[in-house]
């Protein structure tokens, strides 16, 4: 049989299993595209069936969230935590609150993590959780009342060597503050069973920047192969939460100019450039004032296209940092045919498939989020260790590490994704890269 339609064959025995799980899907679908032939050359990965087993989460937590708003209603939200992958280490991976929160969604994001966090080198499982509560318009006192109700029943399932949850769309600093709060009250115990914790209680320099400026560490990367660099390149940014923001800044630091950010609502168009004190008012923006990128444009008198993504505009280096799917076929080949040379995912799974073909066929720098965006996870498996040895690392420590792994997660994806006409696909690089480690150490454990 011919690895097309084994394929088909793998794809037509998953969708049975996850019906209607299209995000999930398609992430399985878009691996095992490139794995397949891998497996076949590689056949003892075949006979232990890895890829039917680490498409199947080890186990999946589901539970209810009740809580009282401010105007004392009772109000009941669904939280999940997917146990993906334990072979490498402990399960590692964020929380999403976000209203479209759900089971496929958060299996795809804890599929992904699994290579993601191969690919770091450090010791890691993969999961991922969330609910589908939305921290939109909620009081501190509702966000935490919140959190406090979803611990109450996630503690039990986690620690800081079984299960080590972090932040993702709509989990910052403030959440995993309440999360760590009570899990600290409930358990009796100070551990670092969270990352991106406050740098008061045992949190790691360079957490909160560590996704963004990863990013445009491996873009650097990348643009190195054609002796490309940042200096003076016009560069779209789509979000403008935690890793929009902190690309934006590294970007800015490395000559380029960042003329968009966007939200759910729309993009900003700034043809001057988002530089430090603009991007210091998206900050205040963003993160205290919790409003909408829309007030940017009326601060500064640009525009603002609502209900649109931001890569209908001419840039050089395209960097989608809000969530999946937001880069479609058509945006691709307008980004393409406007001149773009590089996407570097800081979302997870930001282009659609058709998008990714338009990519490769016309052979930009593309990265993807498994190994673009890689540095976060990172940075919270390096608060791990300092957890651990109790002991703090400096900013420079931190970013030094970060910076060695982005570069050396690109050398993986060479490694595994040099085609032999020298273009690199460096999605199959991370597939495969990510895939080995995690392949390896579940044949050495048995068939558990
Ligand atoms: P934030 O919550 O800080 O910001 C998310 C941004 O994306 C906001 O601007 C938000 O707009 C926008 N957004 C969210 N959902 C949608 C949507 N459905 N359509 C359009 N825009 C949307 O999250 P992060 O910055 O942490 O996460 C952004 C992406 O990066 C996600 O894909 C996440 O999985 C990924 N990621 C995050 C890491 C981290 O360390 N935080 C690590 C690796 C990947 P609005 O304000 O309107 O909701
Ligand atoms: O998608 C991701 O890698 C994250 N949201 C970060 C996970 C983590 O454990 O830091």
């Amino acid at each position: 049989m011919n690895s097309t339609s084994t394929h088909q064959e793998f794809m037509n025995s998953i969708t049975a299993k996850n019906i209607g799980e299209t995000e999930f899907l398609q992430a399985v679908h878009e691996v095992s595209d490139t794995l397949l032939p891998f497996i076949e050359e590689n056949p003892k990965y075949k006979h232990n069936k890895i890829l039917e087993r680490i498409t199947e989460p080890e186990r999946i937590i589901i539970f209810r969230v009740p809580w009282v708003d401010d105007s004392g209603i009772v109000q009941i939200n669904r939280g999940y935590r997917i146990e993906m992958n334990s072979a490498i280490g402990p399960y590692k991976g964020g929380l999403r609150f976000h209203p479209t929160v759900n089971l496929s969604i958060l299996k795809f994001l804890a599929f992904e993590q699994v290579f993601k966090n191969s690919l770091t080198t450090l010791p890691m499982g993969g999961g991922k959780g969330g609910s589908d509560f939305d921290p939109k318009g909620k009081s501190d006192q509702e966000v935490m009342r919140f959190c406090q109700s979803f611990m109450t029943e996630l503690f039990r399932h986690i620690s800081h060597v079984t299960d080590v949850p972090a932040g993702d769309i709509g989990v910052g600093g403030r959440e995993i503050g309440y999360l760590f709060g009570q899990y600290k009250r409930l358990k009796n115990e100070f551990t670092g069973v969270l990352t991106g914790k406050g740098i008061e209680y045992g949190g790691s320099l360079i957490r909160p920047e560590a996704t963004g400026y990863g990013n445009v560490y491996f873009a650097d990367e990348m643009l190195k192969t054609k002796n490309e660099s940042f200096k003076d390149k016009i560069v779209l940014i789509s979000g403008a939460g935690n890793v929009a923001q902190f690309a934006a800044e590294k970007v800015t630091e490395l000559g380029g100019k960042v003329v968009t950010l966007s939200d759910s609502s729309g993009y900003i168009y700034d043809p001057d450039g988002i530089d430090s004190e603009k991007l210091e008012y998206v900050m205040y923006l963003k993160n205290i004032k919790r409003g909408r990128i829309r007030e940017y444009a009326e601060k500064y008198d640009v525009k603002y296209v609502d209900g649109k993504r931001p890569w209908i505009e001419k840039g050089d280096i395209a960097l989608p940092c809000a969530t999946q799917n937001e880069i479609n076929e058509e945006e691709a080949k307008t980004l393409v045919e406007n001149g773009c040379i590089c996407i570097s995912e800081g979302a997870n799974m930001p282009s659609t498939p058709e998008a990714i073909n338009v990519f490769l066929k016309h052979k930009v720098l593309y990265g993807p989020g498994k190994a673009a965006n890689a540095g976060g996870v990172a940075v919270s498996g390096l608060e791990m260790t300092q957890n651990a040895i109790k002991m703090n690392w400096s900013r420079e420590e931190v970013d030094a590490k970060l910076k060695t792994i982005m570069t050396d997660i690109h050398k993986t994806c060479i490694k595994y994704g040099k085609e032999s006409d020298g273009f690199v696909n460096y999605l199959k690089g991370a597939n495969i890269g990510g895939f080995v480690k995690v392949a390896d150490a579940m044949m050495a454990q048995g068939v558990v």
